[in-house]
């Protein structure tokens, strides 16, 4: 095979790249034209992954990814969940700008998105995965994407020409597109960006039959707040996420299959079964089949039974990631394998972050750290490690700077319209004296599954302000965050936060006002307009 950089050297730099946003970056050394990897899985928090938290899984290749690049320890969504933040992730817009502020809602495909614009300037962009934004995809030379939410066996893709199904576990199916579509399909004497979208490990946690026995003895501890009883928080009190009651399913979530278990969620689980092959069958039943006979003959109550539900959670959760893993080790391999690894940056993100049992939840959506929070890891090529130091960057990022960040990678131009700041200046290693110091956040999706009410909010590097609103709660809450890092203490109103609560009020509509978010009533109220 002829090998990709030597193909890259003959393309003429200025077709390729277009001119380049810095000048600063331009004077270092002339740069090649870089391929763009995003990686994105669904719902992968921060705490399974052993580069950032090494508690409860080793993720070797997704800690590749750093090691031979960078960390972002301060790295957090504009709106917790899954349409919403891959349209702020496209757009580089918040939820009121971008037509997508709920799951619920339709994306409109016209808007301007990174996807479209690097197209325009010269290179191939593919997508293979996860969608979820209703619409059909655009700006991509070539998409395939599971319908909703998608299935993790035999999934099923729509396509330009129409549905297919493949027949497999979805990740690696996602990942033979994208390697294959490398190897085969793309032209390889342009420059391109592969959108990589995984399913996995969203609910209800199915793991490939091939990682179905890993983590059965293992027990993980428990979080210190696991049994949250949400004092002076009565937003987090209404929720229904939470693992000990039955919105974790018993059927569903946790596989029982049992016709004296019957659950809500059961026909989900039943559909989801009748797509596993009789081999895959075989294996699902021999595990299952005992966790069943297991949990029958220990009658379990009160917290033993929700610490039992727990830990059945975190296995099926975690052997979701373990392949996940496996699949991005094999992305890395391959390009590894092609000498594209110079000439290649890649990043690993989420959707968002998810609760591993703290306050007692599953799911996301929440302000609250573990969910307003997402990984993103950056492998960077050579020239750029060469450029700065690697290692972590503590700065503020959130996802609507992932589209200016990748077109000034790319060399194309960024539009006015977009929110988000280019974080390329970190990523060369220098330091700007000016930087966000305050981040901004959004949450629509009410009424809707789970039950978090509407919220908006402030984060700053010591304290976070959020105001929950609409239909049956008006509340704020505040929290200091070097104190109270598990934000278990509403401190709202308390005299000794006086000036600190001032100020984050001050910050809050600054925020609001610079980002334009005064659609909403309470918002205009709040802002006095
Ligand atoms: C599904 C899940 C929810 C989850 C949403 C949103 N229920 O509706 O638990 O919060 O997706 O997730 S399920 O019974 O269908 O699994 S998101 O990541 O797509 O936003
Ligand atoms: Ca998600």
């Amino acid at each position: 095979m002829i090998k990709e950089r030597r193909l890259l050297l003959v393309v003429p730099l200025a077709t390729a790249l277009g001119t380049y946003a810095s000048c600063e970056a331009k004077e270092r050394e002339p740069k090649k034209p870089l391929n763009i990897i995003y990686i994105m899985s669904d719902d992968h928090s921060i705490q399974t992954i052993s580069s950032y938290d090494k508690r409860f899984i080793t993720t070797p290749n997704i800690d590749r990814i750093a090691s031979e690049g960078v960390r972002f320890t301060n790295s957090f969504v504009a709106n917790s969940i899954s349409g919403p933040s891959r349209a702020c992730m496209l757009t580089g817009k918040f939820s009121h700008k971008n037509s997508m502020p709920t799951n619920l809602t339709r994306f409109d495909s016209t808007q301007v998105t990174f996807p479209k614009i690097l197209r325009e300037n010269g290179y191939q962009t593919a997508i293979f995965g996860k969608w979820h934004l209703k619409s059909e995809p655009s700006g991509f030379d070539r998409w395939e994407v599971l319908v909703g939410q998608g299935q993790y066996f035999d999934p099923i893709f729509i396509t330009p020409q129409g549905r297919v199904t493949h027949k497999g576990y979805s990740t690696d199916i996602i990942t033979d597109m994208s390697i294959e579509w490398m190897e085969r399909e793309r032209d390889k004497n342009r420059p391109f960006c592969l959108v990589i979208h995984h399913k996995a490990p969203h609910r209800n946690w199915m793991p490939n039959t091939t990682d179905i026995d890993l983590f059965e003895d293992v027990t993980f501890p428990l979080p210190d707040n696991f049994y949250d009883n949400y004092e002076g928080r009565p937003a987090a009190a209404a929720q229904e996420m939470s693992i000990a009651k039955d919105e974790l399913d018993y059927a569903f979530d946790l596989k029982l299959n049992d016709p004296e278990i019957d659950t809500r969620l059961k026909e989900n689980l039943t559909f989801a079964l009748r797509r596993l092959d009789s081999v895959q069958r075989r294996e699902w039943n021999r595990v299952y089949d005992s966790v069943l006979a297991d949990f029958k003959a220990r009658d379990l109550k009160g917290r033993d039974l929700a610490e039992w539900k727990y830990q059945r959670y975190m296995k099926d959760y975690l052997k979701c990631i373990k392949s996940l893993d496996d699949n991005i080790g094999r992305v890395l391999d391959y390009l590894k394998e092609n000498d594209m690894l110079e000439n290649t940056i890649i990043i690993y993100t989420s959707d968002q972050g998810f609760y591993m049992g703290e306050h007692g939840w599953f799911d996301k959506r929440f302000m609250y750290e573990e969910s307003f929070r997402t990984p993103l890891l950056i492998r960077l090529p050579k020239e750029y490690r060469r450029l700065g130091k690697r290692g972590d960057i503590p700065q503020f990022v959130q996802n609507i700077d992932y589209a200016p960040t990748i077109l000034e990678l790319a060399g194309a131009p960024v539009p006015k319209e977009m929110q988000g700041e280019s974080f390329v200046p970190l990523l060369e290693g220098r330091r700007p004296k000016e930087w966000r110091r305050s981040l901004y956040y959004q949450y629509f999706e009410f009424p809707a599954e789970h039950a978090v009410r509407r919220h908006y909010g402030v984060r700053t590097e010591g304290y976070k302000l959020i105001r929950f609103y609409g239909h049956d709660i008006n509340n704020w809450e505040l929290y200091d965050l070097k104190r109270d890092p598990s934000e278990m203490k509403n401190l709202y109103g308390n005299p000794e936060y006086k000036k600190v609560q001032e100020e984050l009020h001050a910050e809050l509509k600054r925020l609001m006002i610079k980002y334009e978010d005064f659609e909403e009533q309470d918002k205009r109220d709040y802002l006095g307009l």
